[in-house]
């Protein structure tokens, strides 16, 4: 059968990639309406023109998946609307991640949550995404009992408007000129900054807490201790984390290897005689949670660190939504 599909916030940084990403993994669409704030229209970087109309509850009608990704505050308003006129709704925001009635997921990490879902289903944040793509495969073989992250993650995680800043700033900088911040209350070209989303009382961030709660509830383990920094830098596409490890039980750097690269969407690039590692300016036509820098911590008993690097629009956002949506249709759940 075929489907009518919406996305919601279609003309944003992460609406543009599921766009593109519905189409070219060839997402079964009878229709696929796009939606904003207002009806205009938009054009991609390839210099497609495409009309978005106005997103109001009516719209999702005949909607049967919608993916969202226009913020919470749309998602918190009108997600339960498309959701009470039948539309399943794969929601890109942080607002229901949380909720225990909603199914959060990762197709490679808990795909059987999926079929639990009452309209709604929240992709989680980016930087969540990838860290527990990479660790399930190395969870299921001998347990992991403490995590400890800290990120390097890029400015298009705050929308298109930061990558603009960004370039502007650097051009500004270059130029001599002064550097105007507007999306970020520092300047992030040549700088970085040890804060992402809102500070809470205890002095961690939200984005660090959603890599926290989020993973737990991934994974299904609430034993699992996680411990975040998380940290924008100047790069456009990608982030990366250094994750350093307390495994249940000893794994020799050569297993972990073979683990990673069985598994579903993880690939292996670690070869530091050839100076090989994953980097960020490689990730932008790449789908898969890249890891390198596999190597033992011997200042514990069952330590292990990584690098981890993903794509944060496609793995991190967009391709995760449509994975699910299109995992939504296999198993006939919607
Ligand atoms: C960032 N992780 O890189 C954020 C973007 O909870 O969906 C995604 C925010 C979220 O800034």
């Amino acid at each position: 059968g075929k489907y009518n599909v919406a996305i919601v916030g279609a003309a944003g940084a992460v609406g543009r990639e599921m766009l593109s990403i519905v189409q070219e993994r060839g997402l079964p669409y009878n229709e696929l309406r796009l939606l904003e704030k207002e009806d205009g229209t938009f054009t991609t970087e390839d210099g497609v023109e495409y009309e978005a109309i106005e997103a109001t509850p009516e719209v999702f009608e005949d909607i049967d998946i919608a993916l969202f990704s226009a913020g919470s505050a749309a998602s918190k308003k009108l997600a339960p609307e498309a959701a009470k006129r039948g539309t399943v709704v794969v929601d890109n925001s942080s607002a229901f991640r949380m909720d225990p009635e909603i199914p959060l997921v990762v197709p490679e990490v808990n795909p059987e949550d999926i079929n639990n879902h009452k309209g709604i289903i929240a992709n989680p944040n980016c930087s969540t995404i990838q860290m527990v793509g990479a660790l399930k495969p190395i969870y299921d073989q001998v347990g992991i009992k403490r995590i400890v992250v800290s990120t390097y993650q890029a400015v298009s995680g705050s929308g298109k408007a930061a990558m603009d800043e960004l370039l502007e700033q650097s051009k500004s900088i270059l130029e001599g000129k002064e550097a105007k911040a507007e999306v970020y209350p520092h300047q992030i070209a040549f700088n970085a900054l040890p804060h992402i989303d809102i500070f809470f009382d205890d002095g961690y961030t939200k984005e660090e807490m959603k890599m926290v709660n989020e993973t737990k509830k991934i994974m299904g383990d609430d034993s699992i201790k996680v411990t975040a920094t998380t940290v924008r830098i100047p790069v456009l596409i990608g982030h990366a984390e250094s994750v350093n490890l307390e495994l249940g039980a000893e794994l020799e750097v050569k297993e972990a290897k073979e683990l990673l690269d069985a598994a579903e969407g993880v690939r292996v690039v670690d070869n530091p005689e050839e100076l090989v590692y994953p980097m960020q300016n490689q990730i932008e036509e790449i789908d898969d949670i890249l890891v390198g820098r596999i190597r033992k911590d011997n200042t514990i008993d069952a330590g292990l660190n990584l690098w981890i690097v993903a794509n944060n629009l496609r793995k991190g956002a967009a391709l995760n939504t449509v994975q699910i949506a299109e995992k939504l249709i296999e198993n006939n759940a919607l």
